[in-house]
């Protein structure tokens, strides 16, 4: 793991508070998608990110939220709620509805809200990188201090258009981060079976980019450092690439049969102890900032919120088929002479 950066100051308790609230409010969101799905309310495909909160929750408060770009894969419900996202919006594009981001047409994989800068939300291994090198070249080219957080996963680290997103962000300077989500695993395999070198933050090396592993189960770490390199590349215009270490606790997809596949029980039993709400739920206490009736009491309300979450979701109409040509077609006048 490369040097951690020292904290500079204890969070505050109110800090302390946000993460431990957004990281539930993560966990009990996907836990009611996994519900969703088991119920026929959510179709096509189904990935959680839980076991991964504390990694976008470290990521996503050391950013201009709303004004910074953001993009990733399908693992993509976090990232949205963390962005501000109304997660009743989230839940109904999650069913198919017409109250989701986008109308019920994206579904769980292509959550996108441009208001928040968030670019989403995309299906195809690998696909959204370069689109991510573009946000930033963007930035570049308009000479904006805006910084993008392009998330991609371990599985994708080795599409080859990786490489080239990388060459053009080291040669163009764009104030492009890559964080590699190392959950151990991509689809129906483990990293040592599809990576053949394990260390992937070693891969913006031959690009003349600044790259580190970082823990990615403790969030006052990630927070940490996050922020400092963050700050490093809007002051200095350059990429970054960083390897987060997290594991997933939740199969591949809702579908995933893992446990027979590419991991036993034990191994999950063991990771189990990495539980990053459990980790910060140990600094709480040690630091006396909670007690035990308050961490259940949040947990309840955070609960309680989803459920209702859930409910509103389940309300909102399915899109009308009438519709079904809405978004498709651009109803902007050509411009002239093309
Ligand atoms: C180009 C392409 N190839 C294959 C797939 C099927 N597929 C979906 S997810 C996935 C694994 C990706 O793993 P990783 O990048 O580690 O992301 P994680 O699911 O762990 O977040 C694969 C192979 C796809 N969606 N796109
Ligand atoms: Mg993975």
């Amino acid at each position: 793991m490369a040097k951690q950066a020292e904290p500079k100051h204890l969070e505050s308790p109110a800090e302390l508070e946000q993460y431990y609230r957004e990281m539930l409010l993560i966990r009990h969101f996907e836990e009611k998608c996994n519900f969703a799905y088991r119920q026929g309310k959510a179709g096509g495909y189904m990935h959680v990110y839980i076991g991964m909160e504390a990694l976008a929750v470290g990521w996503l408060n050391s950013i201009r939220k709303g004004d910074d770009w953001v993009i990733t894969a399908y693992r993509d419900h976090a990232h949205a709620l963390l962005l501000g996202v109304d997660p009743v919006a989230v839940m109904s594009e999650i069913m198919g509805r017409q109250g989701g981001t986008s109308h019920g047409r994206g579904g769980s994989m292509h959550i996108y809200d441009a208001s928040r800068h968030f670019a989403g939300g995309w299906g195809i291994v690998g696909g959204h990188i370069p689109l991510g090198a573009g946000l930033a070249f963007a930035s570049r080219y308009r000479g904006d201090d805006r910084v993008t957080l392009n998330f991609l996963g371990d599985g994708a680290a080795n599409q080859g258009v990786f490489y080239e997103s990388l060459n053009m962000s080291g040669l163009w300077d764009l104030p492009c981060i890559y964080i590699i989500e190392n959950n151990e695993f991509a689809m129906g395999t483990r990293l040592e079976y599809h990576a053949a070198d394990t260390e992937l933050y070693k891969r913006g090396l031959p690009f003349d980019i600044k790259s580190e592993r970082l823990d990615g189960m403790d969030v006052l770490q990630m927070k940490r450092d996050a922020q400092r390199i963050v700050d490093w590349v809007r002051q200095n215009g350059r990429p970054y690439v960083v390897e987060v270490m997290t594991y997933r606790y939740a199969g591949h997809g809702a579908a995933d049969n893992d446990r027979q596949l590419y991991r036993s029980k034990e191994e999950e039993e063991r990771n189990m102890e990495r539980d990053p709400i459990h980790r910060l739920e140990k600094i709480l206490r040690e630091r006396n900032v909670m007690t035990e009736e308050k961490m259940e009491a949040i947990d309840a309300e955070i609960r309680e919120r989803i459920d209702h979450v859930y409910e509103q979701a389940d309300a909102s109409p399915l899109p009308n088929v009438e519709d079904v040509y809405e978004g498709v077609y651009s109803d902007m006048e050509p411009e002239k002479g093309h």
